[in-house]
């Protein structure tokens, strides 16, 4: 957050079937297009180790359609931002198919862009923004110390999974992906510094801060990709090709705000 806006990466992460019975629109609303959850993130260099999708639970999301006619989903302050990025069919105005709670869509079945997991689902993580990106955010908790420690609750936690109907499957069978390489933190960073500074949970929050202060730079100016179609390479080379190559696939675009 310096001058000028900020550049994030909107990943499309499409919704497959059974869709949770909020997002079953008629036929006329659908035209066989698809329904994606759109997460803002600003390493687009660590999709291949997605494994869920987060939203908040409380926080209130619109459907509304693409210039494209499929439906995506976010805050509606984010859906008003893409509506006067070119997103929308009339600058400035978005079609709003749908208000939906955070809770609405958890458990929704995903295809996240270059995830190594086939499907990963949309679970509940209590530290999501309303005034920031689309509040959705893809979860890498190989990568981010928000992530792995939202995760770890679910995971240790079978009375947080129930109070939102989270399945054992949706989760358990889950992994940190090792993806990134840093010298120091090894292969999982977030789950390094996670242990190493004893963060107990996603509530943590000054530990979390330092956690993400003690590995952002390193992962930007030492981290080396090991995996994939850049594997080898540093990720201060390699985050602008794979965002391109992802906006270029129609998986993702770029928005700012
Ligand atoms: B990042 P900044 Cl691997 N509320 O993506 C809370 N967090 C949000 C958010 C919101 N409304 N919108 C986006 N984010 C997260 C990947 C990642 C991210 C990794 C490592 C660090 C990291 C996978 N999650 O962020 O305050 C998103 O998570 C470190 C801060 O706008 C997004 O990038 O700078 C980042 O925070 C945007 O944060």
């Amino acid at each position: 957050e310096g001058v000028g806006p900020q550049e994030y990466t909107l990943i499309k992460m499409k919704v497959i079937k059974p869709y949770p019975e909020k997002l079953n629109f008629n036929k006329k609303t659908m035209k066989n297009k698809s329904i994606f959850l759109i997460a803002a993130t600003l390493r687009p260099e660590t999709m291949y180790g997605q494994t869920n999708c987060w939203v908040h639970p409380d926080l209130e999301y619109v459907a509304f359609k693409l210039n494209d006619g499929s439906i995506c989903i976010s805050t509606e302050r984010a859906a008003k931002n893409m509506s006067y990025q070119g997103f929308t069919n009339k600058n400035g105005e978005y079609e709003i198919i749908a208000k939906l709670k955070g809770q609405n869509i958890l458990g929704a079945k995903l295809r996240a862009p270059l995830s190594f997991n086939e499907v990963i689902y949309t679970l509940p993580m209590l530290s999501i923004k309303s005034d920031k990106g689309t509040g959705v955010v893809t979860s890498v908790p190989s990568d981010s110390p928000d992530d792995y420690a939202a995760f770890i609750d679910l995971k240790k936690k079978p009375a947080f999974r129930e109070k939102y109907n989270i399945t054992d499957e949706m989760i358990l069978p889950y992994e940190p992906i090792p993806i990134i390489e840093i010298p120091g933190f090894g292969n999982l960073c977030a789950v390094a510094v996670y242990n190493e500074l004893k963060i107990q949970s996603q509530n943590d929050k000054d530990k979390l801060q330092i956690a993400k202060e003690r590995i952002y730079l390193k992962a930007f100016y030492e981290g080396v990709v090991i995996v994939g179609e850049f594997k080898g390479q540093k990720v201060q080379d390699v985050k602008k090709c794979l965002q391109k190559k992802l906006v270029e696939s129609n998986e993702a675009f770029l928005y700012y705000e």
